[in-house]
């Protein structure tokens, strides 16, 4: 999996961000915390999110506390950002 091109970085990370995705300070990863009304609506998103991460083979760093479940996205095996992490950040956005 080849990380993001420069080219890919500049197009994609703005439009994340501007979806409240932040960029990690070593550029590698992307984190945005996700807060719902309820538990069921919170779990049932990581549910639904879980099912897209196993399709892709691609899994996110998340955590899950009440209503609100904060995701960090990375490609381990290159230890960096690929099209998968954008893939399934914006999938993401519209599971939420
Ligand atoms: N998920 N976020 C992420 N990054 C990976 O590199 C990754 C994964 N899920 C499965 C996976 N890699 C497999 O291809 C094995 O490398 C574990």
């Amino acid at each position: 999996m080849p990380a993001l091109t420069t080219q890919e970085r500049d197009r994609h990370l703005p439009e994340l961000e501007a979806a409240g995705w932040t960029v990690a300070e070593d550029g590698a990863s992307i984190a945005k915390t996700y807060k719902f009304k309820t538990f069921p609506m919170a779990f049932g998103f990581m549910t639904r999110a879980a099912l897209y991460a196993e399709k892709w083979d691609h899994h996110p760093d998340w955590s899950n506390t009440y209503n609100t479940v904060a995701v960090q996205l990375s490609t381990h095996d290159i230890g960096g950002l690929s099209d998968l992490d954008v893939k399934l950040a914006k999938k993401m956005d519209e599971l939420a």
